[in-house]
C-alpha cells in the first residue's frame, strides 16, 4: 500500500483539520521544576556527581518504600538492569520470554550467550501463556522472565508454580509496570526480582534510569556489587561486574518525578476513561481491558483494531493517523522473533506464536499522558469517527493511487 497524502485526502472528504503539532505517544513528565532545579545546583555545589551519591541513596530508599519491598537498586537505565539480573541470577542456557515485548527483554539475553525461547501470549491480553510455558521448557531451561505489559500484571501464581515444578528462576520486566498494583500489591515483589525502566517516556522517568527490586538480601547485596564493576570497597573486586550506576542527576529527577507520580498516575487515569467513553461507540477499536484485580497507571492507551469492522487494517490507520500529526505507534510490531538477530537464528519461531503475530498486527498505542488535553482526545476521536465513517472512499482513493 502506498502511502496517501492524508492531510489533503481526509480534506477533501470534509474531514476535521489535522493537528497543528505532532501528539506523540511518550512525552515526559516532568514535576515540579524549581525542586529540580534546587537540587540540580545541589549537585553542582557539592561536586558529587555519581557513584551511589547522596540522592541515588534518597531515591533508592523511597522507591523501596513507595512498593514496600526490601531492596531497590537503581541501575542506568532498564536494559543494563535486565543485564544485571539476568547474570545475577546467573541464568544460563535457554530462558523462555514472551516475543510481544521491547526488544530490550530478547538483546539482554542473547547479549550474554544465553537464547531467548519465544513463548506465546494468551488470548484476550499481551502477556506470556503461563500454560504454553511449559512446553518451552528443555533440559538447557534456567528461567523465565515475565513482562508486564502496558503495566498489566503477569499471572504471578501460575508462573510461580511452574518455575518452582522445574526448579528454574522467574524475574519480571516491569519496564511498564511502575505505579502498578495487582491484589493491592505493588508490581516488584513476585519471583526473585523485578526490573522497572525508568526512562523518557515512562510514567516515572529519571531521563535514562531504571532499578531493580527484590526481597532477597543476598540477591541485593550480588547485585549492588555487580553495578559497580564488582567492588567491594575501595581497591577490592569480588565479582565479575559492570558500570550500571545511575548519576546524582538522574536519581535528582526521579526524586523530583516521585513527588508529582500520584498527580501523573491521576492525569493518566482521566485521558485513559475519556478515551474508553469516546472511543467504545467506535466499531472496531477495542480498547485493551484493565485486569480486575489490577491497578493501574493508565500510562499506555492501547487498542485491538478490527479490520472487519473498520474496513482499514492497523497500518493503513496508523498512516492516516501520523499524516493528521497523531503518531500512534505499533509497539511491539513486529514482535523479537521477526526481527534479528532472531529472525535469522531461529526463522520459525512465528510457527509457535499464532497470538503474538495476530496482535503484533493489531496494536495501536495512542497518544496520551498530561501533555495531551482532553480537547486533544475530542479531536483525535472526531478524525478516527470520520476515517471509519468513509472508509469505503479512502480504501478506494488508495487502491486509485
Ligand atoms: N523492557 C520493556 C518491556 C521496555 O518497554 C523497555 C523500554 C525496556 C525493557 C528497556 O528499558 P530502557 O533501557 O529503555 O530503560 C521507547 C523507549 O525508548 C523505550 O525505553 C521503551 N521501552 C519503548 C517501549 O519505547 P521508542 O523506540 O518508541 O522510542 P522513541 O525515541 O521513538 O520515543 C517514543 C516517543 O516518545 C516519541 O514519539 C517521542 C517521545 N519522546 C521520546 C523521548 C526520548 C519525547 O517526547 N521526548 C523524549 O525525550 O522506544
Amino acid at each position: 500500500m502506498k502511502n496517501i497524502n492524508t492531510i489533503h485526502d481526509l480534506a477533501m472528504f470534509g474531514a476535521p483539520p489535522a493537528f497543528q503539532n505532532k501528539l506523540h505517544v511518550g512525552r515526559p513528565n516532568i514535576g515540579n521544576r524549581k525542586n529540580l532545579n534546587e537540587r540540580l545546583n545541589n549537585i553542582l555545589d557539592k561536586k558529587w556527581l555519581t557513584n551511589q551519591g547522596e540522592y541515588v541513596q534518597q531515591l533508592e530508599k523511597r522507591i523501596a518504600s513507595y512498593i514496600g519491598v526490601k531492596h531497590c537498586i537503581c541501575i542506568c537505565n532498564g536494559t543494563i538492569a535486565l543485564e544485571i539480573s539476568i547474570r545475577a541470577l546467573n541464568l544460563t542456557g535457554e530462558v523462555i520470554i514472551p516475543s510481544f515485548t521491547f526488544i530490550a527483554t530478547a538483546h539482554a539475553l542473547q547479549w550474554q550467550g544465553i537464547k531467548p525461547v519465544f513463548c506465546d501470549i494468551h488470548k484476550g491480553g499481551c502477556n506470556i501463556d503461563p500454560a504454553l510455558v511449559e512446553f518451552c521448557i528443555t533440559p538447557e531451561t534456567s528461567g523465565i522472565i515475565g513482562v508486564h505489559v502496558w503495566g498489566a500484571p503477569c499471572d504471578y501464581e501460575r508462573l510461580t508454580a511452574v518455575a518452582n515444578k522445574h526448579q528454574i528462576k522467574l524475574m519480571f520486566d516491569a519496564a511498564h509496570a511502575f505505579g502498578c498494583s495487582y491484589h493491592n500489591r505493588k508490581i516488584g515483589n513476585h519471583g526473585h526480582l523485578e526490573v522497572f525502566s525508568f526512562h523518557a517516556t515512562k510514567v516515572f522517568n529519571s531521563f535514562e534510569g531504571g532499578a531493580i527490586v527484590t526481597n532477597d538480601d543476598t540477591l541485593a547485596n550480588k547485585i549492588r556489587l555487580m553495578k559497580n564493576f564488582g567492588f567491594s570497597g575501595h581497591d577490592n573486586v569480588v565479582y565479575i561486574g559492570s558500570n550500571g550506576k545511575m548519576s546524582e542527576i538522574s536519581a535528582a529527577m526521579g526524586l523530583t518525578n516521585l513527588e508529582s507520580l500520584d498527580t501523573f498516575i491521576q492525569q493518566n487515569q482521566i485521558r485513559y476513561y475519556h478515551y474508553k467513553k469516546l472511543f467504545e461507540h467506535i466499531p472496531g477499536f477495542k480498547m485493551m481491558s484493565l485486569h480486575e484485580k489490577q491497578k493501574s497507571n493508565f500510562h499506555y492507551v492501547t487498542f485491538e483494531i478490527d479490520e472487519k469492522e473498520t474496513g482499514l487494517n492497523r497500518d493503513q490507520i496508523v498512516n492516516i493517523l501520523h499524516a493528521e500529526n497523531i503518531i500512534a505507534r505499533r509497539y511491539f510490531y513486529p514482535g523479537c522473533h521477526r526481527m534479528e538477530p532472531y529472525r535469522t537464528l531461529y526463522p520459525n519461531a512465528g510457527r509457535l506464536l499464532p497470538q503474538t503475530e495476530h496482535i503484533c498486527k493489531q496494536v495501536l498505542v495512542m497518544p496520551t499522558g498530561p501533555s495531551i488535553s482532553k480537547n486533544d482526545i475530542d479531536m483525535i476521536y472526531k478524525i478516527v469517527t470520520f476515517v471509519v465513517k468513509h472508509q469505503h472512499e479512502i480504501k478506494l482513493k488508495m487502491k486509485n493511487q
